[in-house]
């Protein structure tokens, strides 16, 4: 069952308690605090796995908790770390707390710490000063971060579905996915863009219905030029035409001429091509307006005859569509494994934290660079509130916020880092 949103618990691991204990030495009464510290709690970390395509496995796993860390021992014992829980969630997940994004999990193997594991406690031995030769503190392991997470599943979807009203789009959706949209005999039956999901040798596809098309619809007419923004990200676009239209090569043409107004990005797509309606047409007329339509397809571009109805040539089709979107999906891994071979977690360790970094001054704005400040800001949404606090306390921890205070940087000051810019203090 498809499944796009899900309510969990997310409990991160509290820290150990730090000890309180003396050495134990012979002929003294007491001797030195030897209390180790706690040990950190676990996190819960999500990872994007294209493996699973729904949020289903979340109805009967509520709670996502992770290891608690163990508390420090005599002898300055360090306690041991609570273990992360991973766990896995389908590519397109997004993570909400109080309706606030905290993770956007867009790639396959893409990692995000949701819920951060309380700090361990500092045993009596850290707290052994000259003045303080006895110490009867230790403290307490941080409580880890929970809350409740809302996670909803933005299936980016993998075809989009592009036509004149009345092709046929819905119907198609109707009998290839699990999708129950309105079908009519009339124009423009789809007001707002229908989702599905279709099962085919053991994978799925995603396949996004969308109002139909017509001329202008780039510039606004109709009601389908708003929802070209659904067919962006995906990664074929299937152009459904009427069988019995009596210019398929002007349906296509017009069409296309749309997409490409529209964007170079959905112009740029994988296109294919099925004409339909076809379980009652003469051999002939389908054979002419196969012919009328190789005048104006691309020679690479398939055309396929299907009948939604008779289920006629939709299992092909569906065949064809899973291949080049796993052609494109193969693509645009190799793409981003040549861009960017970081890491996909985001860690605050020290080394990472003393990395370099400098200032400069751009008339008014100051420009921050160093490679790990932004790769965190590439991966700060600026206009996710908590995002940019997040960002602005990495600054601080590194002492960046420091050093353009000294530089002369006011709250109000815009900072630049790579793409992003916002100001030193919300405004
Ligand atoms: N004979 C036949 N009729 C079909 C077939 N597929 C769709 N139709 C009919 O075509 C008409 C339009 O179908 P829809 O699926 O609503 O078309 P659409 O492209 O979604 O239309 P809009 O939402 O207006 O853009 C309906 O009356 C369908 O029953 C088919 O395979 N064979
Ligand atoms: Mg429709």
């Amino acid at each position: 069952m498809f499944v796009d949103t899900a309510l969990v618990r997310v409990i991160a691991g509290r820290g150990g308690n730090g000890a309180l204990s003396f050495r134990h030495e012979k002929f003294v009464d007491k001797g030195g605090p030897d209390g180790g510290d706690g040990g950190r709690g676990g996190n819960v970390v999500f990872e994007a796995s294209s493996n699973i395509n729904t949020l289903a496995a979340f109805r009967m796993r509520q709670e996502l908790k992770a290891e608690d860390g163990g508390a420090g021992g005599k002898q300055q014992k360090h306690g041991r770390d609570g273990e992360d829980v991973v766990v896995k969630v389908p590519v397109g997940t997004l993570v909400l707390r109080d309706a606030v994004a905290v993770a956007d999990l867009t790639t396959d193997g893409q990692r995000a710490i949701v819920a951060k594991g309380g700090d361990g406690g500092f045993g009596n031995a850290h707290f052994k000063s000259s003045t303080r030769q006895a110490p009867r503190v230790a403290e307490l392991g941080e409580v880890g971060e929970e809350f409740e997470a809302t996670l909803e599943l933005k299936l980016l979807a993998d075809v989009g579905l592009v036509g004149f009203p009345n092709a046929g789009k819905s119907t198609f959706l109707s009998v290839v996915t699990n999708a129950r949209p309105e079908i009519a005999d009339y124009e423009f039956t789809t007001l707002t863009p229908n989702l599905g999901v279709a099962d085919i040798d053991g994978s799925s596809l995603l396949i996004a219905d969308i109002p139909g098309l017509i001329e202008g619809a780039s510039e606004g007419k109709g009601l389908g030029g708003a929802f070209l923004r659904h067919v962006e990200r995906t990664a074929v676009v299937l152009h459904l035409i009427d069988a019995y239209t009596d210019d398929p090569a002007a349906a296509y043409t017009t069409i296309r001429r749309e997409l490409e107004r529209y964007s170079k990005v959905v112009a740029g797509l994988p296109e294919v091509v099925a004409l339909t309606k076809v379980e009652g047409l003469d051999e002939e007329l389908l054979a002419m307006q196969r012919e009328a339509l190789s005048r104006v397809v691309p020679k690479q571009t398939p055309v396929y005859a299907i009948s939604s109805q008779a289920h006629i040539g939709t299992t092909e089709l569906l065949r064809e569509l899973t291949r080049v979107v796993m052609e494109a999906r193969a693509m645009k891994q190799e793409d981003e494994a040549e861009s960017e071979a970081e890491l996909p977690v985001i860690q605050l360790n020290d080394t990472e934290l003393q990395a370099a970094w400098s200032i400069e001054k751009d008339s008014a704005v100051y420009v921050v660079s160093g490679d790990k400040i932004e790769k965190f800001a590439r991966r700060t949404d600026v206009s996710n509130i908590h995002a940019l606090i997040r960002l602005r306390d990495i600054m601080r921890k590194m002492g960046i916020t420091h050093e353009l205070i000294r530089q002369g940087a006011k709250g109000a000051s815009e900072i630049r880092i790579g793409t992003i810019s916002f100001t030193l203090i919300e405004q």
